[in-house]
């Protein structure tokens, strides 16, 4: 495997009490939330990668099939000699028919939280292009970036952020990691980012409330990770997993709901969860075109091409400045 380095730039790992710290303000808060990076640890990852597979979740195949038809077309838009810097990198299945067409790329540059996942990822990409230099960071991509010395010189670096991820920020937050990325990206460079689009509430809704449970599991998966790493006795049984489409604001709303009036411990702090109470875990938002392109432009980018699968369901845009 071409890695520069063995272990893993650990980039900045935030200190371990900062989980508890950040786990007791949203327990604290009025209504309720955590934050959606807390899905992905190790079981939180591998559990993502089955919903990429349930036949409700229409993201991951539509953006691969977008793939399939256009990388050749999107590889010939960023040009030769590319440093493509991938934000949460996961298991790299789309990565790769990306990687594939681009012409000399000069180094591929995996961030990604969970490093399970991240050591999968890479073992995936270095398999299929062995010669391709594999610089990867183990790290929150919202944090700022120092990107690795590349090899060579790049005609231009390109950050990938596949899977509609975006989507899991609100639009004011949205805009802040855009700029963060319009920065890094430097004079010449751009952005690849999956966009899910607005279409009819039963398919949005279907793909966050799959049948076989899988989706369900990844949501009570933070509780558990809770119990694992803070010594919290959340009763997943008493707890149940709730994704409804907001239409007004164009978003998947995903809330972990108490099935009835409980205590959890959360270090020191002693938390009530009432009947029904609704704590919020994650937004998806869904765009029109135009939504999109008017995001890009409150960061200072503008939409250069859009691609989209066959079935118009999914987004591929390259912003530039
Ligand atoms: C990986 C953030 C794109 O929001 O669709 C899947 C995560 N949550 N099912 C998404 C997710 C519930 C997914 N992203």
């Amino acid at each position: 495997m071409n890695v520069q380095a063995y272990a893993v730039r650990d980039e900045q790992r935030p200190p371990d009490n900062l989980l508890l710290q950040v786990v007791q303000r949203g327990l604290r808060s009025q209504p309720k939330r955590l934050p959606s990076w807390l899905f992905y640890d190790e079981q939180g990852s591998a559990l993502f990668e089955q919903i990429c597979e349930q036949p409700e979740y229409y993201l991951t195949r539509a953006e691969i099939e977008l793939l399939r038809v256009h990388a050749a077309d999107i590889a010939e838009v960023l040009g030769p000699d590319v440093r493509l810097v991938e934000y949460g990198s996961g298991h790299a299945i789309k990565t790769r028919l990306l990687l594939e067409h681009l012409a000399t790329p000069v180094a591929w540059v995996p961030i990604e939280l969970s490093s399970e996942a991240l050591r999968l990822g890479m073992q995936r990409v270095a398999q299929q292009i062995p010669e391709l230099p594999i610089q990867p960071l183990s790290m929150d991509f919202t944090r700022p970036l120092r990107l690795p010395v590349p090899p060579r010189a790049p005609r231009r670096t390109v950050l990938y952020f596949p899977g509609s991820t975006i989507g899991n920020f609100e639009d004011r937050e949205a805009a802040q990691l855009l700029r963060k990325m319009r920065n890094e990206m430097g004079d010449n460079g751009g952005i690849l980012v999956g966009a899910d689009l607005k279409k009819d509430r039963s398919t949005i809704e279907a793909a966050y409330n799959d049948k076989a449970g899988v989706t369900a599991a990844f949501t009570l998966n933070v509780l558990a990770r809770l119990n694992r790493e803070l010594g919290c006795n959340f009763e997943l049984g008493a707890f149940r997993h709730r994704a409804h489409y907001n239409a007004m604001a164009g978003r998947i709303e995903t809330h972990i709901l108490s099935n009835r009036e409980q205590r959890v411990r959360v270090g020191r702090l002693q938390v009530l969860f009432r009947e029904e109470e609704a704590m919020l875990v994650e937004y998806s938002c869904k765009y029109s075109l135009e939504d999109f392109a008017a995001l890009a432009a409150t960061a200072g980018l503008s939409v250069q091409h859009v691609w989209l699968d066959p079935a118009g369901t999914f987004s591929l845009q390259y912003l530039t400045r």
